[in-house]
């Protein structure tokens, strides 16, 4: 059995527009410094597609086994089906949740949820884990809702959820911490890994103040 909620604690994301250099090299380095969870989102401006998103995906998949980290696709289920990876992440946008189970079976199955409904409803319909945000302001989800902060995870466990739930949105080192003292098994990551003149410094950074160890900064 997998132990999602320790998965959960740096659940890195990230795509080929997000690297500032080749994302193999990325992911190679982030891994070294201790995510624990890798989810490729092939999304926005100058995202691959077809031919080359496959291959990317593919060779991304192969970095994660050699490394034991669980590889999840973003929004894709065809692909992931394809590539027979680990687990699918979903929006509100994205097929219901219920159909989504039925074609993944057992994969992990991961859901944005904003709301008590939402997550309701997720819950119901078979979702492994919440994906809660933006917490903080971020620029990198052009159609991102405004953020929150951590008033949803707070309120999802004072309502008795239990079900592993990462946050997500302009999460770094610093605020890290407080998103897990709200009640989340850890935290989700672009920008502040993926910008960084070193993304191993900031895995482990990240890593570091989920784990509530004593950072450098
Ligand atoms: N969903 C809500 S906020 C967000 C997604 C995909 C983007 C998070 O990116 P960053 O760069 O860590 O703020
Ligand atoms: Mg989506």
């Amino acid at each position: 059995m997998i132990n999602l909620r320790a998965l959960l604690k740096v659940y890195f994301i990230m795509g080929s527009n997000n690297c500032l250099k080749d994302p193999k090299e990325v992911l190679k380095e982030v891994i070294a410094g201790g995510i624990t969870l890798f989810q490729y989102r092939e999304k926005g401006d100058g995202a691959l597609a077809g031919a080359e998103k496959l291959s990317l995906a593919k060779e991304l998949q192969c970095i994660c086994r050699d490394h034991q980290i669980p590889f999840i696709v973003n929004d894709d289920i065809e692909l992931a089906l394809e590539l027979d990876a680990d687990g699918v992440h979903i929006g509100q946008e994205d097929e219901p949740v219920k159909s989504v189970r039925e074609k993944i079976g057992d994969k992990i199955l991961g859901v944005s949820v904003h709301s008590i409904e939402e997550a309701e409803v997720a819950l119901r319909e078979g979702a492994d884990y919440f994906g809660i945000g933006p917490v903080f302001p971020t620029k990198t989800k052009v159609d991102a809702k405004p953020s929150r902060g951590t008033t949803l995870i707070q309120t999802l466990r004072k309502e008795g959820f239990t079900i592993p739930i990462v946050g997500i949105g302009g999460i770094t080192h610093k605020n890290a911490r407080s998103v897990v003292e709200a009640g989340a098994d850890g935290v989700s990551v672009i920008t502040a890994i993926s910008h960084e003149a070193s993304p191993m410094v900031a895995a482990r950074a990240l890593r570091d103040s989920v784990e509530e160890k004593k950072s450098d900064e």
